[in-house]
C-alpha cells in the first residue's frame, strides 16, 4: 500500500489590511504539522509519497538537521511536486526539511 505525507505551509501566514503578509515562522512545528502526518508507519518494500503543497520548496531529507545521514534526499521539491521513495530495510527512519530544520517528521518500516 501507498501512504501519501502532504508537506503543508511551513509558517503562519498573516494577511494585514494593507494586503501585505506577515511570517510568523516556524510555526507547524508546535503541532507536528508540517509533514502531514507526522508519522506514518508501512512495510517494508512499500512506497511513501510525499507531496508539496505549500506555495515554498522544501526537501524530505534523511536524518536530523544536526545528523544528516545520507539515506535519502529529495532535493528541492516544488510547490505542487511529488516524491516517492521506497523503504526496503525496516526501522525508524526520522526526516527533515534542509531549508526548514524546525520541519521534521518519521517513517516506521516494519
Ligand atoms: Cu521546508
Amino acid at each position: 500500500m501507498q501512504s501519501t505525507v502532504r508537506i503543508l505551509p511551513h509558517h503562519r501566514d498573516r494577511l494585514l489590511p494593507n494586503n501585505r503578509y506577515i511570517f510568523s515562522s516556524p510555526g507547524c512545528e508546535n503541532t507536528n504539522e508540517c509533514y502531514l502526518p507526522y508519522q506514518v508507519e508501512i512495510y517494508s518494500g512499500e512506497p511513501v509519497v510525499w507531496i508539496n503543497v505549500d506555495s515554498a520548496a522544501h526537501t524530505v531529507t534523511s536524518g536530523s538537521p544536526a545528523l544528516h545521514d545520507g539515506l535519502f534526499d529529495s532535493g528541492m521539491l516544488m510547490p505542487d511536486q511529488k516524491w516517492e521513495y521506497v523503504f526496503t530495510d525496516s526501522g525508524e527512519y526520522d526526516y527533515h526539511c534542509m531549508l526548514h530544520p524546525w520541519m521534521t517528521g518519521k517513517v516506521i518500516v516494519n
